[in-house]
């Protein structure tokens, strides 16, 4: 059997014509059901759906044989005991810095005062600010991030931005980009081996459309 690990949302959604590409078709659609585990019209292929930042813990220890992640949430996790050979263009945003609307960033950064900063995405917002030689304070969120400047809770915010709709609709502007961010294919590095005749077709696959979309 090869289990693939996904999310609901955009990453399923934007990785079915991926798993078209390698002849795999999900019997049902994880917002019709309240299954987790979803059979395909491959006998010996299922999926399961879990949390977005959950893929990468299922791959790395071997319950998901393959998973759909982006690269914050590679990041964050740390990637330990996963291959990962593809990146899959799908789910693409940006990580960036922001702020509500009329905060003097540029100041607060060059006073070197203590921002506070709140995040989901703590480990990449500790990097960026460190290189940047600028002390924060961080304050752990896990959802609606943007609520937080507007209500005092902190100066600035990092998080994923594709449309700007969520910031504008909140009185936010994005001050700085940290990275771009797409989803990548994950492989458990002990299945890649063991399931290899398995495997290898459906990564080529992948990689065909992938590389087909480029050009
Ligand atoms: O939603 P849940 O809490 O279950 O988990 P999740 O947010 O981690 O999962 P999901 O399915 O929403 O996102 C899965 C992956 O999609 C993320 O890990 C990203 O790699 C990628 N992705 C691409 C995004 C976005 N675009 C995105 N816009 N993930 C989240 N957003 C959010 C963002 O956090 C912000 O709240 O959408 C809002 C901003 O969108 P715009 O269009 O208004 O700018
Ligand atoms: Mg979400």
């Amino acid at each position: 059997m090869i289990t693939i690990a996904l999310s609901k949302g955009r990453i399923f959604e934007e990785t079915l014509p991926l798993l078209a590409a390698a002849g795999i078709v999900p019997s049902e659609a994880p917002e019709s059901t309240r299954k987790l585990i979803i059979g395909t019209n491959q006998a010996d292929v299922q999926l399961i759906i879990v949390r977005a930042s959950d893929v990468p813990t299922y791959v790395q220890y071997g319950a998901a044989d393959l998973g759909v992640a982006g690269k914050d949430v590679l990041i964050e996790h740390g990637g330990q005991g996963l291959y990962q050979p593809l990146d899959l263009e799908i789910a693409k945003c940006s990580l960036m810095v922001a702020v509500q609307n009329g905060f003097d960033y540029a100041e607060a950064v060059k006073q070197g005062a203590r921002l506070r900063i709140a995040t989901k995405y703590t480990e990449q917002a500790k990097e960026h600010f460190a290189s940047k030689g600028v002390h924060i304070d961080l304050i752990k969120l896990y959802g609606s991030m943007e609520l937080a400047p507007l209500v005092g809770l902190a100066d600035a915010i990092v998080d994923l931005v594709s449309t700007g709709s969520t910031l504008k609709a909140n009185d936010l502007v994005a001050v700085e980009h940290i990275r771009d961010i797409s989803s990548r294919l994950v492989i458990n590095q002990s299945a890649l081996k063991l399931k290899q005749a398995r495997i290898q077709p459906m990564l080529d696959a992948f990689t065909a459309t992938v590389n087909g979309r480029k050009n």
